[in-house]
C-alpha cells in the first residue's frame, strides 16, 4: 500500500511535468528561447578601438531593427589584441563587460557576450559572409546594393570535404555552415533582407563589418545607440576617483550629474559645466607621419595649450596621449607654471583591464573637463567629443582641436546630440 501511495505521486509529477513541458510547435513560436536567432560581426583587425565603436553603433541599429521583427539578439565581438594595444597578452580577448555596461547597451538592442553565445550554441555558425567592396568600384553610380562575389581579400576560413567550412573566431574553433564573401555598397541595414531571407537560418557572423555606412549618421538612432554605450562600472570609477583626488572635480559641482537609464537623460545645452581644468587629447605616434601637416610639434602644442589655459583662466591641464614617456616629459617641462595631469594606472589596474580600460579612463577624464581640445580626425578625440555632447556641454566647449603647422585652422565638424 505504501508503494502504491508512492507510485501515485510518481505519476501524478510526470503527468504534471510533461504538461509544463511545452509541445514542438510552441517551442518553435516567436519569443522563446530556442527560436533564438545571433547576429555576429566582427570588424577588420587592422580597426583601432575607437572606430570599432563607431561600427558597434551601425550594427547596434541593425541588430535592433532585426530584433523589432523577429527574435534576434546581437552578439559581442571580444576585443583582441588590437594594434596599439601592447599589453595583451597572445590569445588573449576582453569580453565587451571590461569597457562597457552590457545593461545599458542591452536598453537599445538585445546583445549578449560571445562566450555566452558559444555556450547556448557551441562553437558553430550557420552562415557567414565576410563583406568586401565591389572590385570595379562606384562606377561612377551610388546604388545600394550586394552580391556573393570571389573573394577579394584572405580570410581564415577553410572548406571541408563535406563543404561546410572550418575557421576562427576570436579565437575559438568553429565550424560554419556556409561561407562566401559579399560585395556590398549600402548601410548597415542593406544586409537585411539577406540576414532574414531563410527562416531556418539562426546564426549569422557577417565579418568586415565596417564597409556597411550608418543608416542614419548623427540622427536620433545613431544617438540612441550612441548613448547606451556607457562606459563599465568599475572604469567610471577610477575615472571619478582620479578627477576627486588631483582635480578638483565631481559631478555634483561640474553639473555632470547623469540618470542610472540613459534613456531618460536629456540634458539641456549648457548644464554641464565641467571641472576646473582644461583637457586635450594629443595624438602622436602614427598620426605625426600621417597627418604631420595637422598635428603640432609639442612646442606647438604648449603654446596652444598655454593660450587655453590663461583665456579660461585655469591652472590645471589633463593630458591623455599615446606619446612615449619621453614626449610626454618634454611636454611637461613646455607646460610649466601650469600643472599638467596624466593617468597613470596601478600595476592592478593595468593587469586587468589593460590599455582599452587606461584609454577609458582617459576619456572620461577629458569628457568631465571645463573645455576639451582634441586632435585632427582622431577617432579618439570624436568618442570623446560625443560623451560631451550627451552630458549637455555647451557647444563651444568641446568640438575644439588643435592646430598643426598652421597657427589658424578650420575646426571639426559639431555633430549635435539628437533625441
Ligand atoms: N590611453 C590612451 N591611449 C591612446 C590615446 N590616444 C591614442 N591611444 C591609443 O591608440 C589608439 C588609437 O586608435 P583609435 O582608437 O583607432 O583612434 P584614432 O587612431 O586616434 O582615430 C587607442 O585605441 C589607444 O589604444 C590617449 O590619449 N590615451
Ligand atoms: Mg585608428
Amino acid at each position: 500500500m505504501r508503494h502504491f501511495g508512492l507510485f501515485l505521486l510518481y505519476t501524478i509529477f510526470i503527468v504534471f511535468s510533461l504538461s509544463l513541458t511545452p509541445s514542438k510547435s510552441e517551442t518553435c513560436e516567436k519569443g522563446d528561447s530556442r527560436s533564438q536567432r545571433y547576429l555576429l560581426y566582427d570588424v577588420n583587425p587592422g580597426e583601432g578601438f575607437n572606430l570599432r565603436r563607431d561600427v558597434y553603433v551601425r550594427i547596434a541599429n541593425l541588430a535592433r531593427r532585426l530584433s523589432e521583427a523577429d527574435n534576434w539578439v546581437l552578439v559581442l565581438p571580444p576585443w583582441g589584441r588590437l594594434y596599439h594595444w601592447k599589453n595583451a597578452r597572445h590569445g588573449e580577448y576582453y569580453p565587451w563587460g571590461s569597457f562597457f555596461d552590457i545593461k545599458s547597451l542591452s536598453k537599445w538592442t538585445p546583445v549578449i557576450e560571445f562566450e555566452d553565445y558559444i555556450k547556448a550554441e557551441g562553437p558553430k555558425i550557420q552562415e557567414a559572409y565576410m563583406l568586401q567592396h565591389y572590385v570595379e568600384g562606384w562606377n561612377g553610380e551610388w546604388v545600394v546594393k550586394y552580391d556573393i562575389r570571389p573573394c577579394l581579400e584572405q580570410h581564415s576560413f577553410r572548406q571541408n570535404s563535406d563543404g561546410s567550412w572550418q575557421g576562427t573566431a576570436w579565437g575559438t574553433n568553429i565550424r560554419v555552415g556556409n561561407f562566401s564573401c559579399l560585395s556590398i555598397q549600402g548601410e548597415a541595414s542593406t544586409l537585411i533582407p539577406l540576414i532574414t531571407q531563410k527562416d531556418e537560418i539562426r546564426s549569422i557572423l557577417v565579418t568586415r563589418a565596417e564597409t556597411v555606412l550608418h543608416d542614419e549618421y548623427g540622427g536620433k538612432r545613431y544617438w540612441a545607440a550612441r548613448r547606451s554605450m556607457r562606459f563599465a562600472e568599475h572604469l567610471r570609477l577610477e575615472a571619478a576617483k582620479f578627477r576627486a583626488e588631483f582635480l578638483h572635480s565631481d559631478d555634483v559641482s561640474d553639473k555632470t550629474e547623469v540618470t542610472d537609464d540613459w534613456r531618460d537623460f536629456k540634458p539641456k545645452r549648457g548644464t554641464a559645466i565641467g571641472g576646473p581644468y582644461l583637457s586635450v587629447h594629443l595624438r602622436r605616434r602614427d598620426f605625426i607621419y600621417a597627418r604631420g601637416n595637422e598635428i603640432p610639434s609639442l612646442k606647438k602644442a604648449a603654446k596652444q595649450l598655454k593660450a587655453l589655459l590663461e583665456a579660461k583662466e585655469l591652472q590645471d591641464v589633463y593630458i591623455a596621449t599615446d606619446a612615449p614617456l619621453e614626449e610626454f616629459a618634454e611636454l611637461k617641462d613646455l607646460m610649466e607654471p601650469y600643472k599638467v595631469h596624466q593617468f597613470d594606472p596601478s600595476p592592478e589596474f593595468f593587469d586587468r583591464w589593460g590599455d582599452g580600460g587606461v584609454a577609458i579612463v582617459d576619456q572620461i577624464i577629458c569628457a568631465h573637463a571645463r573645455y576639451f581640445t582634441g586632435s585632427y580626425e582622431s577617432t579618439f578625440s570624436f568618442r570623446i567629443q560625443e560623451e560631451r555632447e550627451i552630458m549637455g556641454f555647451p557647444v563651444e566647449t568641446t568640438f575644439n582641436r588643435l592646430c598643426g603647422k598652421k597657427a589658424e585652422c578650420e575646426q571639426p565638424a559639431k555633430w549635435k546630440i539628437v533625441y
